[in-house]
């Protein structure tokens, strides 16, 4: 029993192909990119971050999540392709060299593994991720829901049967305690994207009220640069607001959490498209996407840098 026991676990460990990517990547540019992993999740894959840093020590640092949500696969997409840009353009674009030349910049590209891995497998439409209780009949919380900042409130929802189930308490899910133990710990970080889709909208906090934040101002002018930026790549239009007053009021949400803990770049991207493919995005799109996405990113990434 042990050894099938061991052999199962270690097929499951390394059944998600991106892992390998991932495993590459960093050795490929070992110079600039590490792999660090930074907790485990609830069946047991390991939380994965990539580390881009030309030098010092806790630097002042950017953070960038795709796929919290499992389904949303241009998010994973983007993701490799930005860790792609950032390598290929240290040394050679301005704003990347400038950027990591002060900062460091940490990319989580699978934040749900369980979830992704489930998509592949079982259902392509999973979002959640594949947690269990016992006495709890239905699978998953929603990892943008299980944060702090304003856990449980509208928007968020106590059935563990419901898409954007918040789970039993904050951080309750490894996913999510993962991401915050290590930027709590990090101590340093400046800004933090966190990139979703679909819908075409650049986000700030908050989502738990439609009170604004104390820098909304600041945050408006940048999201509306960024957006600027974006369209001009490939004509795509995004919108640009607050989180509660551009989508809706939805709690315990990641970049909520992030401005709280005094990140004041706070960002939630919405990738493409506005609902004709929805999750399902053809791959063509892919390059198209992740090109203008990073227009949006620079904005923010620059900004960050000279504030
Ligand atoms: N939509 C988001 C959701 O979690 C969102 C909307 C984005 C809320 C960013 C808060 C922050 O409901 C998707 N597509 O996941
Ligand atoms: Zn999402």
């Amino acid at each position: 029993y042990l050894e099938s026991h061991g052999l199962a676990y270690s097929i499951m460990i390394k059944d998600i192909q991106i892992y390998t990517w991932i495993d590459n990547f960093a050795t490929e540019h070992s110079d600039i990119a590490s792999k660090i992993r930074i907790g485990y999740s609830f069946e047991n894959r390991s939380i994965l971050v990539l580390k881009f840093s030309t030098g010092g020590s806790q630097r002042p640092a950017i953070w960038i999540d795709t796929g919290i949500h499992a389904r949303e696969w241009i998010t994973h997409a983007t993701g490799i392709w930005t860790a792609r840009k950032i390598v290929n353009e240290y040394g050679k674009d301005r704003i990347v060299t400038n950027v990591l030349n002060a900062m460091d910049i940490f990319m989580e590209i699978v934040s749900n593994p369980d979830g992704f891995a489930f998509t592949h497998s079982m259902n392509r439409l999973w979002r959640k991720n594949k947690s269990s209780r016992p006495g709890i009949f239905c699978i998953g919380v929603d990892l943008n829901r299980n944060w702090k900042s304003g856990f449980g409130g509208n928007g968020s929802n106590n059935n563990p049967c419901s898409e954007t189930y918040h789970g039993p308490s904050p951080q309750s899910e490894p996913e999510v305690a993962a991401i915050v133990d290590f930027i709590t710990a990090h101590g340093n970080i400046k800004a933090l994207i966190s990139i979703h889709s679909y819908s075409q909208m650049l986000m700030y906090p908050y989502g738990h009220t439609l009170e604004p934040v104390s820098n909304q101002e600041e945050l408006y002018s940048l999201a509306k640069d960024a957006v600027q930026a974006l369209y001009e790549v490939h004509g795509m239009e995004y919108i640009f607001g607050s989180i509660s007053t551009t989508l809706y009021v939805a709690s315990g949400i990641t970049v909520d959490w992030a401005y709280d803990s005094g990140i004041k770049y706070s960002f939630s991207f919405e990738l493409r498209d506005t609902g004709h493919y929805g999750f399902l995005l053809p791959a063509a799109q892919i390059v198209p996407t992740a090109q203008e996405t990073w227009l949006a990113i620079q904005t923010i990434m620059e900004h960050t840098l000279n504030h």
